[in-house]
């Protein structure tokens, strides 16, 4: 039977998800080889500086693929990166028709695979399933088109929308479920960020422990995320957890508010201490922080903080998407709320759209996003 573009696209995704804990900083790339209404091969792209998806699926056919086609998520390359160009690739196998899920937004590629491919006389169709394709690889796109990361902001709350006590005291609100859950969120992030807040009264590690029976993450494969602390005055204590090991993890500061020999104790340890300037209110330039994340390959941050710092990012129109875990539980009108936000009438108020539900464990898993105006 002939199946349509959509379903080999559908394929090549499926693929590419296999690269959802390990691409960073590259995409999440997948293709599939058909031949004569056959597919002949698939690969899908492992590891930066490792074979791109295309690559992979050429080598893995054992069919000659003169005259196939190719499916491929994202546009093949044409540059000489850690990699040869695949676009070339494509050529020199004699492929008659590419079928592309988007664009790559890439500046050193951006439309000039397919134009390559189109002068060397191939079929280039596309884009085909183009949101599915782009879903795969939201922090790689906003990066390459606004130098700035995908951020995703993760909070437990309870049923009355608490996310600590008044005390500060926030373990545990949900399940172990929802906490494994979370593990996967910080997987496939290439940084993790919190407040000085949350370090003081917490202590956490925040690194990924996945667990070995694990039916999505390979705990073989899994990388630990950088680890940022947002610290104004430089506060963090030389035997904070986060801190460990100290090449994957930096804080930032303001020059103006911190103590030099604090400074020297922790720079001596080993740990980054980068210097910004003040945002509008008065506290740690969040974008700029988010620009230089950015600017070092970092496709896909989450957030995991209190609520002040919480708020601070919603308010500054930084997150793309929240992903809050609701305990069937009440904490009562003490404790903590999920937001610092001081607004007083409803003109005022931040309005977001349910983009998913669904019960882990014993809770809520409902992910929102912010709808900025
Ligand atoms: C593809 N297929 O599977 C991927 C592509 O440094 P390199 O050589 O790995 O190149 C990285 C860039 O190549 C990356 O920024 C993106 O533009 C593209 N990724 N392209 O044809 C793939 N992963
Ligand atoms: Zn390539």
């Amino acid at each position: 039977m002939l199946q349509s573009h959509e379903f080999w696209m559908a394929q090549a995704c499926q693929l590419a998800r296999k690269g959802l804990y390990t691409t960073h900083p590259n995409p999440r790339v997948g293709c599939v080889l058909v031949k004569e209404a056959q597919k002949i091969g698939e690969g899908f792209h492992l590891k930066a500086g490792e074979a791109h998806a295309e690559i992979n699926a050429l080598n893995s056919t054992e069919v000659d693929p003169t005259g196939a086609t190719a499916y491929v998520t994202l546009e093949p390359c044409s540059h000489q990166g850690k990699t040869g160009p695949c676009a070339e690739a494509l050529i020199k196998a004699k492929v008659k028709t590419v079928v592309f899920g988007m664009q790559d937004p890439n500046p050193e590629v951006a439309g000039n695979g397919l134009n390559k491919l189109k002068a060397a006389g191939i079929e280039v169709i596309g884009p085909v399933l183009e949101l599915e394709c782009a879903q795969l690889n939201p922090g790689f796109i906003k990066r390459m088109q606004e130098g700035l990361p995908f951020v995703r902001l993760k909070m437990a709350m309870s049923l009355d929308g608490r996310t600590a006590m008044e005390s500060g005291e926030s373990k545990w609100i949900t399940g172990p479920d929802a906490r494994m859950d979370v593990q996967r969120l910080r997987a496939k992030s290439d940084a993790i960020i919190t407040g000085i807040g949350s370090v003081l009264a917490d202590d956490p590690s925040m690194t990924v422990r996945i667990d070995s029976q694990d039916n999505e993450v390979d705990p073989k494969t899994v990388r630990q995320p950088k680890r940022i602390v947002m610290d104004t005055a430089l506060s963090i204590t030389p035997e904070s957890k986060i801190l460990y090991p100290t090449h994957q993890v930096e804080i930032f500061s303001i020059k103006e508010e911190i103590e030099e020999e604090h400074w020297l104790t922790l720079s001596k340890k080993g740990v980054q201490v980068s210097f910004v300037d003040r945002g509008e209110d008065g506290r740690i330039d969040l974008i700029h922080v988010m620009e230089q994340l950015a600017d070092q390959g970092i496709n896909e941050v989450l957030v995991e903080t209190g609520s002040e710092l919480a708020g601070s990012f919603l308010q500054q129109g930084l997150v793309d998407e929240v992903v809050v875990y609701m305990a069937p539980k009440l904490m009562g009108s003490l404790a903590r709320p999920l937001f610092q936000l001081p607004i007083e009438s409803m003109d005022e108020a931040v309005d977001l759209t349910i983009q998913s539900v669904r019960q882990v464990g014993n809770d809520l898993r409902i992910v929102f996003v912010p709808l900025y105006l």
